[in-house]
């Protein structure tokens, strides 16, 4: 087997130290761009992790008789607050198994026809609060929009957020915990034990994002109503395979998991892609021909309309290509095996997909930097590399919302273009912001009510 190849590292830290806080993916970025054979290894203040990204050596990590998804850190420092919930729970754990069969039909196409007059009040909110607006905090305003969503979607409750002028406190104590985790992750672990103020604010935050989970879970039992939403699944369904019922203690991770992973990427997904239409005025236009053509006037979108868009839909599988939410995910090997038939790799070794460098792959995409929607047509999709695309991750594990985060993403997108011509007149630059996601840091665009013929 060869050596798989290395940048060089500080002593004992390794290349930890050089992590920047702001931009790890810019870092992961670069040092893709210096290692053109689609794979190094880091070595991560001790925890040696394996970075690809050449679709073949993707291929084989997405193997899942080979790979297997750890709660490794991050992830593991994100348990202290999701639990076994889905997103965190530990491969072969039984409960990852009952709450996935016991959840799937919540995430079924009939379920988004069922959800869709919610996502339909949520999106009229943030539209009818542009009204009387010129310039937009987009980045804030689609993190209102998504935890509204999956909040009255899910559980039947209301945050309202688009009343209220700053982000709720769940999200100030989330976006908190989130960067503690990934600060921890950097940390070797004794500095982790030394930092007593983090650890005390750490806790005071993963409280009170509990406190507000009991309280939406007590506000559905005070309600003595039934329903067959996410919440009402987990209080009444049992699994189909073993008969079980999930326990109050992983219910209340689910929901805190649902409450982040179901607005998180969702947001940061309509905000890139604002930014993109922005960049691509020739692709805005087709979007706005796409809504004129499907919901004229004031027509109100439909669940069957939103299915049937075509441009929108292209946007979004674009935006997730150049600009994925989630930039990593990690797995690890089950046994000791050989990637691409010379790179060995001992059981038990980390190994990290990197979505950008995967997704802009210069054999499998080509001109991969150009925001091309038309490499979405039925007919050039057939063609693409089937593991160069990973922005819902792989296999059992992979994302349970896709289709629930597409279908509230479309009707979002068609809805501000139906209503609003968006501009750009600061001429932003687009940073970012990296929690366990990424999002565009305070991205402010300019929306004026579209005129007739306009
Ligand atoms: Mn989502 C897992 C991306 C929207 C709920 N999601 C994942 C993973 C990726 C991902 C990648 C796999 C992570 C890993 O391997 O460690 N998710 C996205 C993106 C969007 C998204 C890019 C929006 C766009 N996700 C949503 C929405 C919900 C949701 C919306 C809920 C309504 N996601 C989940 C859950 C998991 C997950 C739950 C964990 C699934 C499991 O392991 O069983």
């Amino acid at each position: 087997s060869e050596p798989i190849p290395a940048p060089r590292g500080l002593p004992i830290v390794g290349n930890g130290l050089q992590i920047p806080v702001e931009g790890t993916h810019r870092f992961f970025a670069d040092l893709a761009a210096r290692h053109p054979e689609g794979i190094f290894r880091l070595n991560l203040a001790g925890r040696h992790v394996v970075l690809v990204y050449d679709p073949d050596l993707v291929a084989e990590v997405c193997d899942e008789t080979r790979f297997y998804k750890p709660i490794d850190p991050p992830l593991a420092h994100v348990r202290d607050f999701a639990g076994d919930g889905l997103f965190t729970a530990r491969d072969g754990e039984e409960s990852w198994g009952q709450a996935h069969r016991i959840l799937l039909p919540a995430f079924s196409q009939r379920s988004m026809k069922a959800y869709f007059s919610d996502m339909l009040d949520v999106a009229q909110a943030l539209v009818g609060s542009w009204e009387t607006k010129t310039d937009v905090d987009v980045t804030d305003d689609m993190t209102r929009l998504t935890l509204d969503t999956i909040a009255l979607t899910g559980f039947g409750y209301q945050f309202r957020s688009f009343e209220q002028p700053e982000l709720h406190p769940f999200l100030q104590a989330m976006g908190r915990a989130l960067t503690e985790a990934m600060d921890r992750t950097r940390q070797l672990p004794a500095i982790t034990g030394l930092k007593r103020r983090a650890d005390a604010a750490y806790r005071t935050d993963i409280a009170s994002m509990q406190d507000l989970v009991d309280d939406v879970i007590r506000a559905r039992r005070a309600s003595g109503t039934t329903s067959q939403d996410l919440l009402g699944l987990m209080l009444e369904a049992a699994d189909p395979v073993t008969g079980g019922r999930l326990t109050d203690e992983n219910i209340r991770n689910q929901v805190l998991t649902f409450l982040i992973a179901g607005h998180e990427t969702t947001s940061g997904t309509l905000a890139f892609a604002l930014h993109l239409l922005l960049r691509n005025p020739h692709v805005l236009a087709q979007a706005y021909a796409e809504v004129d053509r499907m919901l004229p006037g004031e027509t109100v979108p439909s669940y069957d309309t939103i299915m049937k868009l075509d441009v929108i839909p292209r946007i979004l599988d674009e935006t997730l290509r150049l600009l994925s939410p989630i930039p990593a995910i990690g797995l690890m090997a089950r046994e000791d095996t050989l990637l691409g038939g010379r790179y060995a790799l001992p059981a038990g070794q980390k190994v990290g997909i990197l979505m950008k460098p995967l997704h802009t792959d210069p054999g499998a995409w080509p001109d991969p930097e150009a925001f091309d929607i038309d490499r979405w047509l039925p007919e050039r999709k057939a063609e693409h590399h089937p593991h160069a695309y990973k922005p819902f991750g792989n296999g059992e594990r992979a994302c349970i919302g896709r289709q629930f985060a597409l279908t509230e993403a479309r009707l979002a997108l068609a809805l501000i273009l139906q209503r609003f011509a968006i501009s750009d007149p600061h001429g932003h630059r687009l940073t970012i912001k990296q929690t366990l996601t990424i999002k565009p840091d305070g991205l402010v665009l300019r929306v004026r009510p579209r005129q007739p013929h306009e």
